[in-house]
């Protein structure tokens, strides 16, 4: 069934397309114009996943561009540099990174060298499951199907040396939630002296104002880590073996490896392989999340530090969101409900629009500075998804209508206010205008 679509809602889909319009460098989308003006790798899936609706080889391409960035071993780098365009309005850019002497890196595309959340297999599934042309799709999968599996690979080979089921990640930027309230503690205890850091001028904040991005202190860690592996090769043993001052099993990390190793098994079906192995996996990381990065005090999951081998006390959206990978059982995901339901995050009767990243009733909660606080509607439509799993309906119907609504209220911003839905960070942001089209034409189409 089609349903109505008033002309509102029709000039802000072109408005949505324009925004990714916009931002198509000629083989990829960036995230923003002046602010990302490069490949990311969680974006790109995200953007894949608007994208499918209605450019069906838009989709592919975004993922394949992504994965031309895939380093021999397996990882899948955060960023892949666009080569066109002077990294001039980005820092940390290529020449900072220097991955190009590195023998598993590619030699083109230039990229960074960490890694971003795997996602990608969830995307791919979605374009299986919403592809106009199911033939061209399952060419795409078995095309993807190889890649996927070495990117799985290298996670479980190099991120959990003790074969838990948990992977971990070993710098902020690996999590994709940069500034959240969680790294604060981990990122305190990294006492620096001016000498540990390298010289480097932010331009982050030429485009968004500081008072939405991280702060200095943050950066010169984020710098500090950077230059941390760079100095050791990106050898994974050796940054390990030399006391890397970063390690976290991350819920949202490991949450969506486990979605995607279901997705993968999903897509194995599809195209005529093995489907178990891959469920095998997830089945592992599942027990080992519940074991765990499950937190009964506050009755979410939480991040674990490996270093004060102590889970992280941050109450933060990605909390709540194992339940899109079907980990918590029934009893958990209601203690889950029972809390995003209340005025600490968003209740499904009042006036806010969705689920903020970050407890509101914390001193230092704010509802603009990007990941400690704002909606994000790459967070909240992860939560949805979960949510509709469970059977919490009306919850999940809430949240999709933000996303449709935040939009229609700010335009395609990076985050915003969770009651007044002003828009934060830079604007005419892709996930933003990407998922407001999933939304938009699935609904359509329910
Ligand atoms: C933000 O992160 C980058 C570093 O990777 C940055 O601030 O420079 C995050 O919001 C991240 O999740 C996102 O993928 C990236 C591009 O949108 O920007």
């Amino acid at each position: 069934m089609t349903a109505f679509v008033d002309t509102a809602r029709n000039k802000l889909v072109q408005s949505a397309k324009k925004v990714l319009n916009r931002n198509w460098s000629g083989s990829f989308t960036k995230p923003a114009q002046h602010l990302y003006p490069h490949q990311w790798s969680w974006d790109a899936a995200f953007i894949a996943i608007g994208y499918i609706h209605y450019d069906q080889d838009k989709a592919e391409q975004e993922l394949r561009h992504l994965f031309s960035g895939q380093w021999s071993n397996g990882m899948v780098p955060h960023i892949v540099f666009n080569n066109r365009e002077s990294s001039d309005t980005y820092f940390p850019g290529p020449d900072f990174w220097e991955t190009d002497r590195i023998p598993q890196a590619p030699d083109a595309p230039l990229t960074s060298g960490i890694c971003q959340p795997p996602i990608h297999a969830t995307a791919v599934h979605h374009i299986l499951k919403f592809a106009q042309d199911f033939e061209q799709a399952k060419e795409f999968a078995s095309e993807m199907f190889t890649q996927l599996q070495q990117w799985h690979r290298y996670l479980y080979r190099e991120r959990d040396p003790m074969n838990e089921g948990l992977v971990y990640i070993r710098h902020p930027w690996e999590s994709g939630q940069d500034n959240s309230p969680v790294w604060d503690q981990v990122l305190e205890q990294i006492r620096l002296n001016d000498v540990d850091i390298p010289h480097y001028k932010r331009k982050d904040t030429a485009w968004v104002g500081s008072d939405e991005r991280p702060t200095d202190a943050d950066y010169d860690r984020y710098i500090y880590l950077v230059d941390f592996f760079k100095k050791r090769n990106y050898e994974e043993k050796t940054i390990r073996q030399e006391n890397c001052p970063f390690m976290v099993h991350d819920v949202l990390f490991n949450t969506l490896l486990c979605r995607a190793n279901r997705d993968l098994a999903a897509i194995a079906e599809t195209i005529g392989h093995d489907p178990e192995p891959f469920k095998k996996r997830a089945e592992q990381t599942t027990r080992a999340i519940n074991n765990k990065l499950w937190n009964k005090v506050y009755g979410i999951y939480s991040d674990f530090d490996m270093l004060s081998r102590q889970l992280i006390p941050a109450k933060v959206i990605s909390g709540f969101l194992p339940m899109v990978a079907d980990i918590p059982e029934d009893d958990k995901a209601k203690r889950i409900f029972d809390y995003l339901n209340t005025r600490c995050f968003c209740r499904v009767d009042d006036t806010c629009f969705a689920a903020p990243s970050y407890d509101r009733s914390e001193a230092d909660y704010s509802s603009s500075k990007y990941w400690r606080g704002p909606v994000w509607l790459n967070m909240n439509w992860l939560l949805c998804d979960g949510l509709q799993k469970y059977g919490f309906t009306r919850y999940a119907e809430k949240i999709n209508e933000s996303i449709l609504r935040l939009p229609a209220t700010s335009g395609f911003h990076e985050y915003y206010d969770p009651d007044s839905g002003e828009g934060y960070g830079s604007d005419g942001f892709s996930w933003s205008a990407s998922l407001f089209l999933d939304v938009h034409y699935r609904m359509l189409n329910e």
